[in-house]
């Protein structure tokens, strides 16, 4: 294969650990062809400054960044892809800010991307394009005449068609999709909602093997649920930092069971109702109140988008009622936690617990809940409560699954989940963790790279874009 070039909004030194398992895998093809990832520095500069391409090496591997302007950050960033995609594609309708000047903000970055990009490629490179940000790169690279493969992989989910439509501009999305030779999604659902826009809105045509046809181009989508490294994580989890970790929670809540949560700060991840079923868990049942726990991480998350702030202080605030209501003098119910926990120790707080309650109203497919699975003891393991509404859902249907909305569901899957008997435990176990190790985070990097390689690239001229 020819050099690999992963383009995201951010990028990660594939050599820290820090930067978790898709970097890691990411990594690996990189380091093995030698190739380059290209995205955002995360500085803001001021205009007259944010035109040079900032190149460090990493081994073998080329790390090559921008600057945005302040109007860029504020548009692009803030603006369209945090304010109108990430909520529309979470179904957030109600929180989406369709500010008519975000969508030139954000062609203009994906411009930005392209100019820089172009004088850095080969002609055998095949480029990875990831994420919400950079749906419309491929259109403008090609503009720009380029004629590498491109794939582009969506890590959220891509919402139902009349979801979709209520973007202005939607239309304009997902033509610009068309001029990749690969889209892959996180779940069957999610390349579903492709198939039906694109047969309802764009009027295309179903070719064999997960092609479509439309505005005269053809695009190959397929779901490539990602997943975590699993050798890695194991280590992780022997590794002292966790090991320690594990032991000073075990000693800590030697009298209770644990409850986790571990998600960034986002009303995508359904933090306040989970917080209400786990008051009604609590309420329903007296007499198992003082034996359980439930630490929650929130880690710090955008906090500069101002639905952010508002999910902060309804956090703090059902978390401090919570505890005001039912606490005892030697017991509080919930430990909320809104900062980040290093990322060696993550394993060993996941292996303390009883109870992972991992409860997203949507995700694309939430890693929390492989991990979580992966640090276990197999022969003790915990037991995952997932939200049907998460990606994970479609592959770890051993979890004990859950409708978030539903706070008296939640509330007995909780109950269900603490009493949960040992060979139970196992055995639900053991058939996730298959799940995770067959379709690992290699499994994806290789059978999304193979696909690329596989598909049919045509001629993709420009004029059909009308961008
Ligand atoms: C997007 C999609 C999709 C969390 N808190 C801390 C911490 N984390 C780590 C977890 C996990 C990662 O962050 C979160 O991954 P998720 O998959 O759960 O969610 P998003 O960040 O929303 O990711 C999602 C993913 O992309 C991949 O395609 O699955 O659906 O939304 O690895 O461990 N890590 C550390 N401290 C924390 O406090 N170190």
């Amino acid at each position: 294969m020819g050099r690999l070039v992963v383009v995201s909004n951010r990028i990660a030194d594939p050599r820290k650990t820090a930067a978790g398992g898709l970097a890691v895998a990411l990594g690996e093809v990189l380091n093995n062809t030698g190739g380059l990832w290209f995205g955002w520095s995360g500085k803001v500069v001021d205009d007259a400054e944010s035109d040079d391409v900032h190149v460090q090496h990493a081994g073998p591997v080329k790390l090559a960044t921008v600057d945005l302007s302040k109007a860029d950050y504020d548009e692009f960033y803030l603006g369209y892809s945090n304010g109108v995609l990430w909520p529309v594609f979470h179904y957030r309708l109600d929180l989406a800010d369709f500010d008519a000047g975000y969508i030139a903000g954000y062609r203009r970055v994906n411009q930005l991307f392209a100019r820089k990009l172009m004088p850095l490629l080969e002609p055998d490179d095949v480029i990875w394009v990831h994420d919400y940000h950079l749906i419309p790169l491929a259109a403008e690279l090609r503009a720009l005449g380029c004629k590498q493969r491109i794939g582009f992989f969506l890590h959220i989910p891509l919402p139902p068609p009349l979801l979709l439509a209520a973007i202005p501009g939607h239309d304009w999305l997902i033509r610009a999709l068309f001029a990749y030779d690969l889209v892959g999604f996180q779940s069957n659902a999610d390349l579903d909602h492709f198939s039906r826009y694109v047969e309802t809105e764009a009027h295309a045509q179903p070719v064999e093997d997960g092609r479509w046809r439309a505005f005269g181009r053809t695009v190959q989508a397929g779901a490539f649920p990602i997943g975590i490294d699993v050798a890695e994580f194991m280590q992780l989890t022997a590794a002292p930092e966790a090991v320690e970790m594990y032991e000073r929670m075990k000693d800590e809540y030697s009298r209770r069971k644990l409850l986790v949560g571990v998600d960034r700060l986002d009303y995508s991840k359904g933090l306040p109702q989970r917080m209400r079923a786990f008051r009604e868990f609590l309420e329903r049942n007296p007499e198992l109140r003082s034996s359980a726990t439930l630490i929650q991480i929130a880690s710090p998350s955008r906090e500069d988008v101002s639905a952010y702030s508002d999910l902060l202080h309804e956090l703090e605030s059902l978390c401090g009622s919570i505890n005001g209501n039912f606490g005892e003098l030697d017991w509080m119910p919930v430990r909320y936690i809104h900062r980040t926990v290093a990322r060696a120790r993550l394993p060993g707080l996941y292996r303390a617990s009883r109870v992972a309650l991992v409860t997203p109203l949507r995700d694309g497919m939430n890693l929390v809940a492989k991990e979580f699975v992966t640090a276990q003891d197999p022969e003790d393991p915990g037991v995952l409560v997932l939200s049907r509404f998460a990606g994970a859902a479609e592959q770890l249907r051993e979890a004990l699954l859950v409708n978030p909305y539903d706070r008296e569901g939640t509330a007995a899957a909780i109950g269900l989940a603490l009493h949960m008997p040992l060979e139970e435990r196992r055995s639900r176990h053991g058939a996730m963790m298959k799940t995770i190790r067959r379709f690992d985070v290699h499994w994806w990097c290789e059978s999304f790279l193979e696909a690329l390689r596989q598909a049919q690239p045509e001629e993709k001229g420009t004029s059909w874009l009308r961008l």
